[in-house]
């Protein structure tokens, strides 16, 4: 059985990591490069950065976070945020990055998702479904969580698959921040709908919240707060998981 990957996320605004909740009321966690090395230190399987102030202000991902991070870090990392064209992806790529996570601009364009894997593979391309919970439906949500679209979430992903997609991160709005836990429901329902890897996203808080993510069917979890506040520590998370009869790396 493939590895079940342990995955801290940094979300980065103007060269910083910041963390909210439900995507807002951002507080500051550091700086990222020393917070990425921190978390390849301490055994992260891969770490995903999220330039969050990108794609709502439309500015691209700041390439020089990328190169600073690529040379200090060994294990792989996906960036994310503000990446609208093949051409954004490819630098991004050449700057270090081992993977681009595309949201907003895969709603604008779903010919994009296709475009990536054909120019770079699609194990690069991870696509990021944010979504959020609106009268009973799982709708996606774009620029920064900040706007609504007429997609459901499990639908959307597996749309997102047929066109060539990787991976998924799934992330949930209403969970982000809060330690609450992942939304099972979710996870499990996009996990059942695509054949490629889902990583659940949003609202970890204790280590159980990362074994019941991954018993509903996501290959990784993501986690931002309690890495960042130090609530659980990585080496923690492994060995729980391991201790759960999960396969995580030694
Ligand atoms: P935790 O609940 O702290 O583990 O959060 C995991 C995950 O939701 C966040 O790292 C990240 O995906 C939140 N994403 C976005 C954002 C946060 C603020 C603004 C925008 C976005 O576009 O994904």
């Amino acid at each position: 059985m493939l590895a079940r990957r342990i995955i801290p996320c940094l979300d980065v605004a103007n060269g910083r990591v910041v963390k909210g909740i439900h995507f807002e009321s951002l507080r500051d966690a550091g700086d990222p490069v020393e917070q990425g090395a921190h978390y390849d230190a301490e055994g992260a399987d891969e770490l995903v950065f999220l330039d969050i102030a990108a794609s709502y202000e439309s500015r691209s991902t700041t390439l020089d976070m990328v190169s600073r991070v690529a040379d200090r870090l060994f294990i792989p990392f996906t960036v994310g945020g503000g990446i609208r064209t093949v051409e954004d992806a490819g630098r991004v790529l050449r700057a270090g990055a081992d993977k681009v996570a595309i949201n907003t601009a895969a709603v604008r364009d779903p010919g994009l998702v296709r475009r990536l894997a054909d120019s770079f593979g699609s194990q690069c391309v991870v696509v990021a479904v944010d979504s959020r919970r609106v009268e009973g439906r799982d709708v996606v949500m774009v620029t920064g969580g900040r706007e609504p679209t007429d997609r459901d979430a499990v639908e959307w992903a597996a749309d997102l698959e047929e066109r060539g997609a990787g991976e998924v991160l799934l992330t949930s709005m209403d969970r982000d921040g809060t330690l609450s836990g992942y939304d099972l429901a979710l996870t499990s329902a996009v996990a059942s709908a695509v054949r490629i890897p889902v990583i659940a996203s949003g609202g970890a808080g204790k280590l159980e919240d990362l074994a019941d993510a991954l018993a509903a069917g996501a290959h990784g979890v993501l986690a931002a707060s309690i890495f960042h506040f130090r609530g659980s520590s990585l080496p923690e998370a492994r060995a729980y998981l391991k201790s759960r009869g999960y396969p995580v790396r030694p």
